[in-house]
């Protein structure tokens, strides 16, 4: 039986979930975490995936059922190693796991593989999309069926070598006195498979309108990036990096400003956190990651889930992972 606040799953290591009511069940999209005692440095070589698995529940107390692996680096011909944070979509009567990798040249991009099956196995398509860059991509479908792609990820996911359009290897991220980057969002064409238009930042602000500053680590933008919509108003949530937290800013629009409004996740055993929100039968789950399993191994991580409250006023309730 799956239990909140637990692993879901205990014989691979997983990370990074994406979850999804497809066909009525919950589906998770995680990354999947290889045991391995390489070195770990700033630009996230630990992140070694090569594979994903899907997961799924029929019900938040159900065993959760592994589908194995469904697609592999090997099979993606523009990717040349770390398969990174994961998303799905269903659109055209086809599912879309939207992920990425690095390329040949060692830069982080952004492909689409598809299924007719929400388990997968998915077939990638042959180049990543183009005009994609860094990590981190999550799907949103609004009600007018648009689609748009949030992504992004400061120091191992390379949003910072972007600011000039380019690739810059030697860029660095703003001054701590400086707006910080913001996530990328993009429409997604009718097909799920290019961008619709070139990428733009997303704005975040605090309640008096000013940019939420590089240095103000506790709010800013670092990386995993995830849009929800609860009472007609978009929720961009995302984590801090440095501070460990999961937080989240509101917007009557999908492509912001987002006003800043505070933090959803306590910081969890383990350097990353990352999550996804989903609403299923009636009830909203935060679903995260911790390395309590792996005994606080980073790259070791365990997809986790809990029910996520909502104040009256909008506002949620912020989440200790580890409650007495
Ligand atoms: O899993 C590799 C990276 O770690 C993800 O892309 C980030 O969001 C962080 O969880």
């Amino acid at each position: 039986m799956t239990k909140p606040n637990k692993p879901i799953v205990t014989h691979i290591y997983t990370a990074d979930p994406s979850a999804h009511v497809f066909e009525g069940k919950l589906y998770i999209y995680p990354s999947h975490d290889l045991e391995h005692d390489r070195p770990s440095n700033d630009n996230g070589d630990q992140y070694a995936m090569e594979d994903y698995h899907v997961l799924s529940m029929d019900d938040v107390s159900a065993a959760c059922e592994d589908h194995g692996e469904v697609l592999h680096v090997k099979d993606i011909p523009w990717a040349s190693k770390q398969l990174w944070a994961p998303d799905a979509a269903y659109k055209n009567g086809k599912y879309y796991l939207v992920f990425p990798a690095r390329d040949h040249e060692n830069i982080f991009r952004i492909g689409v593989a598809t299924s007719s099956s929400p388990a997968g196995p998915f077939k990638a398509e042959d180049n990543y999309i183009p005009g994609s860059f860094s990590i981190d991509p999550a799907v949103f479908i609004d009600n007018d069926e648009k689609a748009y792609v949030y992504f992004g990820g400061l120091w191992g996911g390379q949003l910072e070598k972007w600011q000039t359009g380019s690739f810059n290897p030697d860029a660095e991220g703003p001054a701590p006195t400086e707006p910080a980057l913001g996530p990328q969002v993009a429409e997604l064409s009718e097909d799920m498979l290019t961008f619709k238009e070139e990428p733009k930042e997303i704005s975040i602000v605090d309640e008096d309108g000013h940019p939420i500053l590089a240095g103000d680590e506790d709010r800013r933008f670092f990386e995993g990036p995830w849009v929800h919509q609860y009472n007609g108003l978009y929720y961009l949530s995302y984590s801090t990096g440095t501070t460990h937290k999961i937080v989240y800013a509101v917007s009557e629009n999908p492509l912001g400003p987002f006003v800043f409004k505070g933090t959803i996740l306590k910081p969890v055993i383990g350097w990353t956190t990352h999550h996804s929100i989903v609403e299923f039968k009636g009830k909203w789950y935060l679903f995260y990651h911790d390395s309590s399993l792996s005994k606080g191994l980073n790259h070791q991580r365990s997809v986790k889930f809990t029910e996520l409250t909502y104040n009256e006023d909008g506002t949620i309730q912020t989440i200790d992972p580890y409650p007495e």
